[in-house]
This record gives C-alpha cells, structure tokens and sequence, in this order.
C-alpha cells in the first residue's frame, strides 16, 4: 500500500515538509488543474511559471528515483479541481496514507479538510502561525518592527550577542534616495525558455488567451537552479545599492536594484533562509553596507514573515472588513494602462510586460491612487491577485486590504499611506514625463493626486481624525478656507465620476 505525497504548485522544494521521510513504494500526486489557474485570470506569464515550474519539479523528482502522478491541465481525464483530482487519484492508488504540507491560502485549507490527509506544518517560513499567535497575544497593535526585532533574535541574523549588528535593528532612514541621472542599474539576468516552458507558453496562450498581461518576452527561471543562478546576480550586482535606491522609481526601468526572488520564493524553488543566509555573508565579507542587507533582510525575516502570520492570525474575517467604506469600481485603466496619469501607466504598463513591480509602484502609485480614489477593496484585491507572478493570498492580501487600503482600520498600519504627487515626483522621474503637473494643486494641469489627496482626508474625517499619526495633515487642512475645500471637493468630483 502506497502513501500518497501531494505537492501543490507554490511547495516546490525538495525539503517540504510533505517529501520528509520518503520510502520507496510512495506516490507523489501533482494536479494542474484548471479551478487554479481561472479561480482568477492570473497573468499569463504566472500560468506559465507556476505549470513549467511544476513539470520542472517533476522531472527532477524523478530523476531522483521518486515515482510522481503527474495531472497535466491538457489531459482529457483532468477534471479541474483540487479535490476531484484527489479523489480520482485515491481511486488509481488506494493508498494507506494521504500526506499534505499545509497551504498558503485559506480558500485552499478549506478544499483540503476533504481529502482525508494528514496536514504537516510548511516549515519553510521563519515562524509558524502559532508563533505569530503567540507574539500577537494581549498587544494593542501587532507593528512589524517589534515582531521583526524578535525575529532577528529567534533567527541570529544579524545579530551580535543580543545586540543587533551595527548597534541599531533598521537602517530604513538611509533607504528613501531617487535615483541620480548618472547612476545606471545593471542589466538584469533573464532566462530563455526550454522545451518545456515553450510547451506551457503554448498551451497557456491557446487556453488562457484573455487573461491578463504579456506572455512574452518570458524571462523567469522554473528551476531552482536557474533561481539561484538569479539570486547571486542580485547579491552580486544589486544587492549594494537595494537600501539606498529601494523606494526609488525609473520610467523604463522596472527592476532597478531589487531581487525580483518573490516569485521563486513563494513557489518553493528557494527558501527564505538561504536567501537571507547569502545576504548576511554578503554583509560579513564586506561586499554589501550593512543599510542594504539590513532592509533588505527585514523585508523577507520582517515583512514576508509579518503578513503570513497576520493572515492565518485575522483569516477570513480579515478579508471581508471596508473599514474606510471605500466602493467604487475598478477604472479600465487598471487593465488597458491607458490613462494620461503617467505614473499609473508606467506601473501598470510594467506589470503588463513583466508581471512585475516593486514595492513603491504597488504601494505608492497603483495603492495609493485606489486608497485616494475610495476603489472597492475586493475590486482591488482580486487585481493584486493575479497581475503578479509572485502573487498567493496569504501575501497578497494584508499588503493591499490591510497596508495599501487601509480596509483593515488599521491592523496592519499605523496610518494611511496616503500621498500627494509630490511624495511620486521626489522618488521617480515620472512627473517629467506626464500631462499633469505635480507643483500644481488645482485647476486642469494640476497632478490628480494633489486635490484626491485633500478629498480624501476630507472625506474620512470621522474615521481618520483622531489618528495621531495623522495629526499634521489634519491641522492643515482645518487652516484651509471652505472655498478651497469645496474646489477641493469639487475638482475630485469631477474626476471621479469621469473613471
Ligand atoms: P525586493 O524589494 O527585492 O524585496 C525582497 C523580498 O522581500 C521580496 O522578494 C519579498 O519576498 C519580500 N518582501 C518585500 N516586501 C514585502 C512585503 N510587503 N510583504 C511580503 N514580502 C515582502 N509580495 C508578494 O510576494 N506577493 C504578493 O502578492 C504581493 N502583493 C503586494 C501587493 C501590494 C499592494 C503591495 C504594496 C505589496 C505586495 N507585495 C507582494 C510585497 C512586495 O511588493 C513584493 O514582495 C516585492 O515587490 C517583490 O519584488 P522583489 O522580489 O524584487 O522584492
Ligand atoms: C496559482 C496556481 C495555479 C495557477 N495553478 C495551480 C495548479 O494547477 N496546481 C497547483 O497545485 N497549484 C496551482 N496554483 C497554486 C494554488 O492556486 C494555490 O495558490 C496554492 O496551492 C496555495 O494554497
Ligand atoms: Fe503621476 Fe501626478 Fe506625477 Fe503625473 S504629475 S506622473 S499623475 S504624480
């Protein structure tokens, strides 16, 4: 009697908690199935990262000796779900046991208390959901800086005794420089597809033909190989310069000094240990100053490790707060990238081309307009969702409901981070190129962001007034003349009844 191993598409590592202890006669059950890849329209290079990535894994499982009951998405029997394809494999196998790491998504937990299979801990995360319970016991307010001091602790990473290294946890005030005109980032490592992904790209582009996004040029690796290849060109060549220019932003230049690893770390082909391990060596031989592997540790061992424990901490109820009652639709821009605010076409054009952008772009341009513009979270959610090749709900959700919507009254956040145009002209060189004026706060060549911004604190005065984090901007505006307001009022108005 066989045990029946299932690995889904985001646990592609060879030391999953579900492979542990594998003995000859088990079965390995991978599904492609096509509820996963319509649950929503992913953009197609996600598609064909996540099923060549899988083949990929396969393959190699094989190569090692495992035996693997591959359900590819174009074989006839597939029936398309999760738990139909467990049943139907149950049925080919009759095995004694069923083993599962447990998932990265709520709606995928649910399905699984159907299969009949012993749930393991995914241990590949820093904390387990019961550690960050733990820490969230009896405080007020869950800040990611306190978890993340305690995190250094647990982990040693960075640390000298009890002391963290340097003599201070965050270096994020040496973090917010715009790029210089004279400074160019390097050339970033893509890779070509083999045989197998030129397959997937075929069948994603003959099955999926209007989801979102480009599906070539694909450049991603589907290896773990190849994704290490990609993550020493980061510390090599980037890592350097990842604090200083981290929030910085550049028309044609989407990646800049950033890892681009998130996709390769939520499916499995690295782990977030190593990645941190080989930044800290970086650090410690001298090659990298401590502001870059600082923040750039903090964002894996603190925020990754943060959002995962919040959403397992506040799921589901947590997805289904409006806390700022915000319900307007999704703009068509948001799909098209067609729109004269050249900041937001910039960023949703790179998500097209690349389903990629970084942290600022999400936060600061695509989030901060739809906080200002009062966009309906679940609208907004579901974009996050499937624009980003990186994008699985346990990430994807507290960083849009909870930090770039504030839908969460503030759990995740201590404030709205709410900007004006200035806020995107200090940090890009968008402005340069945009119809719009971001010195220019009212009238036809004045900067969208500049009255939304006002109307937006305007319009949640009730709910946002007694922040005193928003103290400052609270005061200026209770120095602005009625009539100032009501154009304020007026001009956003109009705006946003023409989206
Ligand atoms: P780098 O800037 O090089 O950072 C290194 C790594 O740190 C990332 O690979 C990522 O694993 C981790 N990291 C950095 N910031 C965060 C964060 N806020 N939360 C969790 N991990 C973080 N990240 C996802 O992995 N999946 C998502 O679906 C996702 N959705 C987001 C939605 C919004 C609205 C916002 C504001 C952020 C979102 N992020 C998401 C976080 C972050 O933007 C991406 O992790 C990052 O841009 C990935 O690019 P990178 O690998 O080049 O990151
Ligand atoms: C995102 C995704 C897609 C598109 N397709 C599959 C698939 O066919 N098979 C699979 O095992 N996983 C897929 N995934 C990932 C899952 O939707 C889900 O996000 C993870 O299993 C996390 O619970
Ligand atoms: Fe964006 Fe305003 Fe700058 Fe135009 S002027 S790029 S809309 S911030």
């Amino acid at each position: 009697m066989t045990t029946l191993r299932i690995v889904l598409g985001d646990q592609l590592t060879r030391g999953i908690s579900s492979l542990r202890d594998h003995q000859p006669g088990d079965t390995v059950l991978m599904m492609e199935v096509a509820e996963e890849a319509t649950y929503v329209r992913h953009h197609k290079q996600k598609l064909t990262l996540i099923f060549s990535a899988m083949r990929h894994f396969a393959d190699e499982l094989r190569a090692d000796g495992l035996a693997v009951d591959y359900i590819r998405l174009d074989d006839p029997a597939n029936t398309g779900s999760f738990t139909s394809e467990v049943q139907r494999a149950i049925a080919r196998h009759s095995p004694s046991r069923i083993i599962v790491t447990e998932p990265g998504e709520w709606r995928v937990q649910e399905m699984m208390k159907n299969w009949g299979a012993e749930i393991l801990t995914d241990d590949r995360f820093f904390a387990s959901p019961a550690t960050f319970a733990a820490w969230a016991r009896g405080r007020k307010q869950l800040r990611m800086e306190f978890f993340y001091r305690d995190m250094r602790r647990a982990s040693g990473l960075l640390m000298e005794g009890d002391e963290p290294t340097g003599g201070q946890w965050n270096f994020d005030h040496d973090n917010r420089k715009s790029l210089p005109k004279d400074v160019t980032p390097p050339k970033r490592q893509r890779f070509e597809p083999d045989a197998i992904t030129a397959e997937v790209m075929a069948m994603v582009q003959q099955r999926f033909p209007g989801h979102f996004g480009d599906l070539e040029p694909f450049g991603w690796a589907v290896t773990r190989e190849d994704a290490l290849e990609a993550l020493d060109h980061f510390i090599t060549a980037c890592l350097p310069n990842f604090g200083d220019y981290q929030d910085a932003m550049k028309q044609g230049n989407v990646f800049l000094y950033h890892s681009i690893i998130s996709p390769y770390l939520n499916i499995g082909l690295i782990t977030p240990r190593e990645i941190c391990e080989r930044a800290e060596q970086a650090w410690s031989q001298g090659h990298a100053p401590l502001n870059a592997v600082e923040g750039f540790i903090r964002q894996i061992l603190g925020w990754r490790e943060y959002v995962r424990g919040l959403y397992w901490l506040k799921m589901p109820d947590y997805a289904e707060t409006n806390a700022l009652e915000a319900h307007r639709p999704l703009p068509d821009f948001y799909w098209t990238g067609k729109t004269e605010m050249n900041c937001l076409a910039q960023s949703i054009g790179d998500t097209k081309r690349h389903a990629y952008a970084h942290h600022i772009q999400r936060l600061m341009v695509t989030g901060n307009f739809a906080l200002l513009a009062g966009l309906s979270p679940k609208e907004v959610e579901a974009w996050y969702l499937l624009v980003y090749a990186d994008a699985f709900e346990w990430v994807e959700l507290p960083n849009t409901h909870g930090m770039a919507l504030f839908a969460d009254g503030g759990v995740m956040a201590s404030k709205p981070y709410a900007a004006s145009g200035a806020y995107i002209d200090r940090m890009s060189d968008y402005c340069s190129h945009c119809r719009y004026d971001p010195a220019v706060k009212l009238g036809p060549k004045a900067c969208p962001f500049n009255y939304l911004y006002w109307d937006f604190l305007i319009r949640n005065e009730a709910k946002l007034k007694s922040n005193p984090r928003m103290a400052m901007p609270y005061r200026t505006l209770a120095k602005m003349d009625a009539e100032r307001k009501a154009e304020i009022a007026r001009q956003s108005k109009v705006f946003l009844d023409k989206l």
